[in-house]
């Protein structure tokens, strides 16, 4: 048995993970469907089995690169180790996913929460990646653990977002301070943070607009609101949430590499892993980009919203195995 199924062979290490299997069965029934049917119909492991591993892995979207090093890193194993079942490549498979996910540095992907006052957390992201409904969803989860709430409509470009964040504080349960659409969103920060800290809220988030001006333009709206930011709050730790589609693959790490050239991008959130089969992209992101997977988006409703939990999407992505 592999470190990984020791670690899953536990109850409630399955039930915490329920949510991630529930939520990859898209990339589990597609992408990676055949991956058990190829270990059990080969005779033999060689050179045809890691083309047909490598080709299964790519279409999953974890990035050529990273494929390349983990098969790599596979056929090591078989070769110190002296498999020739390939069925025992499952456990092997699985273990050297967690050690490619894991080498280097430990992640973390908690919250910074400020101990000295108002938590500020900003959401960025091009259009429809799903930052109003993370926002929504986070707000859930922050209050469930028990801290106060409250977002900030900094998206003024369209009246729809701005009634859309006014009802997920409704359902929610937190106040929104928004202004008209068209205002600044700078002004509508301002008076977010000074309400927050009157009310001694715990969290404030803060919505953008989505549309992906040129990058001049969106560098300058991105300064005068970080400035802002840490002018109010004094501090100048805050984080900024960047918010990735994982449905639009490869095309959502370049727009991680754009925005990082024009701020400081904290943590992703990467949505609708649900709606895609290529949940690789997890791994493609961690390996190319080195920015931590904060939450993970599985789901519309309200509390399909998860920590980023890397044993929980290995078990997400390869469940079948453990049946
Ligand atoms: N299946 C699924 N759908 C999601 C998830 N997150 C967001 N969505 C959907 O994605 C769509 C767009 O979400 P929004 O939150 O409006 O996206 P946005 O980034 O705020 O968009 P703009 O304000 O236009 O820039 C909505 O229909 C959401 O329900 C997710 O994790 N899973
Ligand atoms: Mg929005």
């Amino acid at each position: 048995m592999g470190l990984f199924s020791k670690l899953f062979n536990n109850k409630e290490k399955r039930k915490k993970a329920e949510k991630y299997k529930i939520g990859m069965m898209k990339t589990r029934k597609s992408s990676l469907s055949s991956l058990k049917d190829i270990l059990q119909n080969s005779r033999t492991i060689d050179e045809d089995l890691f083309s047909k591993l490598e080709e299964i892995f790519i279409m999953a979207d974890v990035g050529v690169d990273t494929v390349i090093e983990f098969i790599e890193n596979i056929r090591k194993v078989v070769k110190s180790k002296n498999i020739d079942n390939p069925l025992d490549l499952e456990n092997i498979i699985v273990d050297q996913m967690f050690e490619l996910y894991l080498k280097n540095e430990i992640i973390n992907t908690n919250i910074r929460y400020n101990k000295e006052g108002l938590t500020v957390i900003l959401f960025v992201g091009v259009n429809g990646t799903g930052k109003t409904t993370s926002i929504g969803k986070l707000a859930h989860k922050i209050k469930q653990e028990g801290k106060s709430v409250m977002m900030a409509a900094g998206d003024t470009f369209r009246a729809g977002a701005i009634n859309q964040l006014k009802v997920f504080g409704e359902r929610v349960g937190c106040e929104v301070i928004a202004k008209d659409a068209g205002s600044d969103p700078s002004s509508v920060i301002f008076d977010a943070i000074k309400q927050a800290k009157d009310k001694k809220i715990d969290v404030l988030l803060i919505d953008t607009a989505g549309r992906l001006q040129n990058k001049k333009n969106l560098m300058m709206e991105l300064d005068k609101i970080n400035r802002i930011i840490k002018r109010e709050t004094k501090s100048e730790v805050f984080d900024t949430f960047l918010v990735i589609d994982a449905t639009t693959g490869q095309n959502g790490l370049s727009q991680a590499e754009i925005f990082s050239e024009v701020t400081d991008i904290t943590g992703i959130i990467l949505t609708k892993l649900d709606g895609t089969a290529k949940g690789g992209i997890v791994l493609a992101i961690r390996n190319q980009l080195g920015i931590p997977i904060s939450f993970v988006g599985l789901g519309e409703k309200l509390d399909d919203l998860e920590y980023f939990d890397i044993e929980d999407y290995i078990y997400g992505l390869f469940s079948d195995f453990f049946e």
